[in-house]
C-alpha cells in the first residue's frame, strides 16, 4: 500500500511535520496515555526513536538536541511523565531553544463522564490543570480536543517555537493520537522565517549612526542569544571586522565568536573574565551588545554590569538610549550595519596594551596526584576543530571558560536554566546529532548523580562520549556561595557505575585517574573508544577549586543577602 493510500493519522501528521522541519531523532519514555501516538512516530521512515531513562532526562537529552539541531521533540506521558519534562522545558525556555513538548492525554471521553483517572490529582474530570502549566513555560500551548482541530494547533504551536526560539507544547488525548486525519500543506507555512520591516531597519541603521557618531572606544559584546537567534554569527564577524574593534564574548556565548580572531578579547565576566574583556568594557564609550543576557551570574552579582548608554540588538528588535525598533533582524541589522561603519583600532590598539602575557603551564609528571589544574591542561590539548565541550554547572564552567578555544571547537553551557546534571543528557543528544564531533563533558560528582541514569543510554545506543567527572567529594560551588554540611554527598564507585551500564552487552569503559599519568592514559582509551561512552573520574582535594569560583562566590552571596529594601520586609 503507497504512503498515499494508507489511513492517515493525528500521529502520522505530528510524525509528517516533525521530519520536515528536521527532526531525525525522538526522545521518548512511554505511558498508555502516549502508545499509540508513539507507533505512528515509530512508523516514520525519517524518525528514529530514542528511548531515555526518565523524563526530565528526556527533557534535557532534547534540550541538548535543540543545541545541535536547531529544533527537538519530547514525548512524554500525563502528568507523571511531563511534570517531570517541565524541567527540561524550562531549560529550553531560558537557554532559548525551540522544544516541543508533546504528552500524551486522557481519553476525550472522560472529562464530560468526570472519571477519576491515574496519572492525574484524582480530580474526576478536571485533567486542563496540566496544559495550564505548560503556558507558563511555553510559548505556545495547544491541547487537542478534536481530531479535526489537529492540523491547525499542531502547526501553530510548532510556527510560534520555531520563530520565538522557545518551546511549545502540544497534548494529544490517547483516543486522537490514531484518528482520522487529513495530511499536512507545504512545511514552508510553518517553517518560513519573518523578515525584517524595511522601515524599521532603515530607522534602526539610522539610529545606530548616531549612537556611534563621535566614540572613539566603541566594544562589541556578543552574548548567548547570538547563535540562539539563529545565524547572525557570520554576519557579526564581518561587522566587527568592518569596525576593526574589540570584540568581548561573554561566558555563556563562549565560542560564538572565534577565540583565534585577532579581535576577541576574552570573555566578559567581571572579575573573573578572561583576557582585558573587563578592561576593554569598562574603557569603553559605545557598547553594541548582541543577544547579550546581563543575570546575577553573568555579571558576577551585578558587579559588572555595563554603566554607559547601550545599543542593543536582539533576535528580533534594536534598542538604543531613546529609541526602540520592532521587526529588526539581529542578522540583517548587523549586515547592514557592516556597510555603513567606518573602520577604526583605537580600541585594539589600547587591548594591545592590556592584554595579558601567555601564563606559563606547568607539565605534572606522571606520578604527580591529580589537580584541577592539571586537568584543564590535559583538556585543552584534546580541544580541535572537532570537538565540543560541554561544561556542567559547578567549578566545571570556570575551568571551561578559562580554556581557549580553536577554531571550529564548541562550547556549550547552560547558565541561564543552571539545572545540575544538564550535562549528561544534554550531550547525549547533541551527540546523536553530531556523530561526526568529539563530544567532551566536564561534570562534577553532585551533577553527576542528578542524570546518571542516562549514560546507559549511551551505552544503548553506542555513542561515544568523553565523560570527565571530577569528582571534589561534594557541592564545592555551593560551598564558595554559602556553606554547610548539606554541601556534603555520599562518594560512588563512579568507574564501576560503567560496568552496571553495560550491563553484560555494553562496552563502555569506566576509568579512575588519581594521577597525571592515569589521565591522560585514559583520555587515550576515551579517544579509542568509538561504540559507547568513557567515563573518568578524575580525583582532586576538596579544597582545589579555581580562584575564579571563589571570587565569583563571594559576591553571588553578596547579591543573594541583600536586606529587602525599606517596606519589602
Ligand atoms: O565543581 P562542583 O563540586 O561545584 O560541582 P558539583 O559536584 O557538580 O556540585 C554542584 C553543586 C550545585 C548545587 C547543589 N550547584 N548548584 N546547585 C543547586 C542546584 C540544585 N538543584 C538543581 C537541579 N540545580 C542546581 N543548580
Ligand atoms: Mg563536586
Amino acid at each position: 500500500m503507497s504512503l498515499l493510500q494508507k489511513r492517515f493519522t493525528v500521529g502520522d501528521y505530528l510524525a509528517e511535520r516533525l521530519a520536515s522541519i528536521g527532526i531525525r531523532h525522538h526522545f521518548v519514555v512511554p505511558g498508555d496515555y502516549n502508545l499509540v501516538l508513539l507507533d505512528k512516530l515509530q512508523a516514520h521512515p525519517d524518525l528514529t526513536e530514542i528511548g531515555c531513562a526518565n523524563e526530565l532526562n528526556c527533557s534535557l537529552a532534547a534540550e541538548g538536541y535543540a543545541r545541535a539541531n536547531g529544533v527537538s521533540v519530547c514525548v512524554v506521558t500525563f502528568s507523571v511523565g511531563a511534570i517531570s519534562a517541565f524541567n527540561g522545558t524550562g531549560s529550553a525556555y531560558s537557554e532559548n531553544l525551540p522544544l516541543i513538548l508533546v504528552s500524551g492525554g486522557p481519553n476525550t471521553n472522560d472529562a464530560g463522564q468526570h472519571h477519576i483517572l491515574h496519572h492525574t490529582l484524582g480530580h474526576g474530570g478536571e485533567y486542563s490543570y496540566q496544559y495550564e502549566m505548560a503556558q507558563k513555560i511555553t510559548c505556545c500551548a495547544v491541547a487537542i480536543a478534536r481530531a479535526e482541530e489537529a492540523p491547525r494547533l499542531i502547526d501553530r504551536a510548532i510556527r510560534h517555537a520555531l520563530l520565538a526560539r522557545k518551546p511549545c507544547y502540544i497534548e494529544i488525548p490517547t483516543n486522537l493520537a490514531g484518528a482520522a486525519c487529513v495530511r499536512p500543506g507545504p512545511v514552508s507555512a510553518v517553517i518560513d522565517p519573518v523578515v525584517s520591516d524595511n522601515a524599521a531597519l532603515e530607522a534602526a541603521g539610522k539610529c545606530a549612526a548616531e549612537y556611534l557618531s563621535g566614540k572613539l572606544k566603541p566594544v562589541i559584546l556578543v552574548g548567548p542569544k547570538l547563535r540562539r537567534s539563529g545565524g547572525a554569527e557570520a554576519e557579526l564577524v564581518k561587522l566587527a571586522e568592518a569596525m576593526g574593534c574589540a570584540v568581548a564574548v561573554q561566558p555563556a556565548a563562549k565560542g560564538m565568536f572565534p577565540e583565534d580572531h585577532p579581535q576577541f578579547v576574552g570573555i566578559f565576566w567581571g572579575q573573573v573574565g578572561t583576557g582585558a574583556a573587563d578592561a576593554m568594557v569598562a574603557w569603553a564609550d559605545a557598547l553594541i551588545c548582541v543577544g547579550t543576557v546581563f543575570n546575577d551570574y553573568s555579571t558576577v552579582g551585578w558587579t559588572a554590569m555595563p554603566d554607559i548608554p547601550l545599543m542593543v540588538a536582539e533576535m528580533d528588535h534594536v534598542t538604543f538610549p531613546g529609541a526602540h525598533f520592532s521587526r529588526v533582524r539581529m542578522g540583517e541589522f548587523l549586515a547592514s550595519l557592516s556597510t555603513q561603519v567606518t573602520k577604526n583600532d583605537s580600541t585594539m590598539i589600547e587591548y594591545g596594551r592590556l592584554k595579558p602575557d601567555p601564563v606559563m603551564i606547568h607539565t605534572a609528571s606522571r606520578n604527580d596526584l591529580l589537580t584541577r589544574k592539571e586537568i584543564i591542561r590535559q583538556v585543552q590539548a584534546i580541544l580541535g576543530k572537532d570537538t565540543t565541550l560541554f561544561v556542567e554547572t559547578g567549578d566545571s564552567w570556570f575551568n571551561g571558560v578559562q580554556m581557549t578555544l580553536p577554531r571550529g571547537a564548541q562550547f556549550e553551557i547552560e547558565m541561564q536554566w543552571g539545572h545540575i546534571g544538564w550535562s549528561i543528557p544534554a550531550a547525549f543528544g547533541y551527540a546523536l546529532r553530531h556523530p561526526e564531533r568529539r563530544t567532551v563533558v566536564m561534570v562534577g560528582d553532585g551533577s553527576f548523580q542528578v542524570t546518571a541514569q542516562e549514560v546507559s543510554q549511551m551505552v544503548r545506543y553506542k555513542v561515544p562520549i568523553t565523560i570527565l567527572l571530577i569528582n571534589n567529594r561534594g557541592y564545592t560551588i555551593e560551598v564558595e556561595i554559602h556553606d554547610g554540611s548539606y554541601n556534603r554527598i555520599k562518594n560512588w564507585n563512579y568507574a564501576l557505575l560503567m560496568e552496571v551500564f553495560n550491563g553484560g552487552d555494553g562496552v563502555a569503559k569506566g576509568l579512575k585517574a588519581d594521577t597525571a599519568g592515569e589521565l591522560a592514559d585514559a583520555i587515550q582509551v576515551a579517544a579509542e573508544t568509538r561504540d559507547g561512552p568513557t567515563l573518568v573520574e578524575c580525583t582532586i582535594d576538596q579544597d582545589d577549586c579555581s580562584r575564579e569560583l571563589i571570587t565569583w562566590g563571594h559576591f553571588v552571596a553578596a547579591a543573594n543577602a541583600r536586606p529587602p529594601r525599606e517596606g519589602q520586609a
